[in-house]
């Protein structure tokens, strides 16, 4: 594939409902979608960064900027023989992986529909359908989080991830497992926490959760593995894993027995893979998280859950949960089972749709000659 421009834009979306979590609540979403032109077509993709700087450092603004002014200049005039090339392009920009990572996938978005192949096949994928979790906000009151558990069990989600953080915690899970104890349930605390909370997180066993999702920093694995020795709930690492280095020094040390992969955390595709591969070879379940993306990131995490070594249920749910209208046809949506099945179609699978974006874009820039 010959890299001949790379445009860039950004949208505003509301959510139908806030999102909250450790770090904050989110009623809209700043959405920068990136767009490959090669002379065999065009690929799409989302960077997941956020609003702002709170789940990690990467944000909207740093992510355009970067890519506009450094990475773009990295792909733009090269031709690649596979997307996966690119991550080798852009490496001497450190860090800003969410920025790497649409670019990278939005070349194997390119690739599958060049090869007329589905992208999940091209992924390495062989799942023929995917288990679907759903992850809940903090809510203004312990009764409106139990009726969205409610509602969402009932749409036929497979696991219930609640989000928790000091002073929401104990006694929601506990809420929780008294209305329903057998359901699969894990927390979420998005490194609430803190070493002298270990006494409180042991607390947390009673449960019998799933998992406890990123109890510690963002930038810690050293400590994860100190608690994971305290604790008989299994930690899973989501912000700690940046890479596969992390990754093989997170199981090295038992800092976790669960990793969340989130394409745009660890810098793209090839490098989910290369976690999902080290995971399976030590025996560590992973699955795909999300960072509340529209169907375009939501898509693309579909193609990546079915590599088989994604053996739980991960965030990957519904575009109605988050959108009043999604920006891809047919919306994405579960079975009753709670699962979503993988379409043989080639590239996504899904339909983009040109007007809406158009309607909800803000600010777009292009990057190379078109
Ligand atoms: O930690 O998994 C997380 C959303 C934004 C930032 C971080 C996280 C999340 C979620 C939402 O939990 C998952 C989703 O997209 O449904
Ligand atoms: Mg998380």
């Amino acid at each position: 594939m010959r890299v001949e421009a790379i445009t860039l834009r950004e949208l505003r979306m509301p959510l139908k409902h806030f999102f909250e979590t450790s770090f904050g609540r989110s009623d809209s979403r700043r959405v920068l979608l990136v767009t490959v032109h090669c002379q065999e077509g065009e690929g799409w993709a989302e960077c997941v960064a956020g609003d702002g700087p709170y789940y990690s450092c990467e944000w909207i603004e740093t992510a355009w900027a970067t890519i506009r002014d450094h990475l773009a200049w990295a792909l733009v005039g090269k031709n690649f023989q596979a997307a996966s090339e690119s991550a080798a392009s852009m490496a001497r920009v450190r860090g800003h992986r969410m920025a790497k990572a649409a670019l990278e996938n939005a070349l194997w978005d390119a690739e599958a529909a060049a090869r007329q192949q589905p992208l999940w096949r091209l992924l390495g994928g062989t799942l023929k359908e995917i288990a679907c979790g759903v992850s809940i906000g903090i809510q203004n009151s312990q009764a409106e989080l139990l009726d969205k558990i409610a509602t969402e069990l009932a749409s036929g989600y497979r696991r219930i991830k609640v989000k928790v953080k000091p002073g929401w915690d104990l006694e929601v899970l506990r809420k929780i497992r008294e209305r329903w104890p057998e359901i699969l349930l894990s927390c979420d605390a998005n490194a609430a926490y803190g070493t002298i909370d270990f006494d409180h997180l042991s607390r947390f066993d009673e449960f019998n959760l799933l998992m406890i999702e990123q109890p510690l920093w963002e930038d810690d694995i050293f400590c994860h593995a100190g608690l994971q020795r305290r604790l008989k709930t299994a930690i899973c690492l989501d912000e700690s894993i940046r890479q596969r280095r992390d990754a093989e020094q997170a199981i090295e040390l038992g800092a976790c027995r669960i990793i969340n992969i989130k394409t745009g955390r660890v810098g793209g595709f090839s490098e989910s893979i290369a976690i999902h591969d080290l995971c399976q070879q030590h025996g560590i379940p992973v699955w795909c998280g999300g960072m509340l993306e529209t169907g375009i990131g939501r898509v693309h995490n579909i193609a990546l859950s079915t590599l088989a070594n994604f053996r739980l249920p991960g965030d990957v749910s519904a575009s109605k949960r988050y959108w009043e209208e999604d920006i891809v046809e047919p919306e994405i949506d579960i079975t009753p089972q709670g699962t979503i099945p993988i379409s043989e179609q080639p590239g996504m699978g899904y339909k983009i749709k040109p007007d809406l974006i158009q309607k909800l874009t803000v600010r777009m820039d292009t990057i190379g000659d078109r």
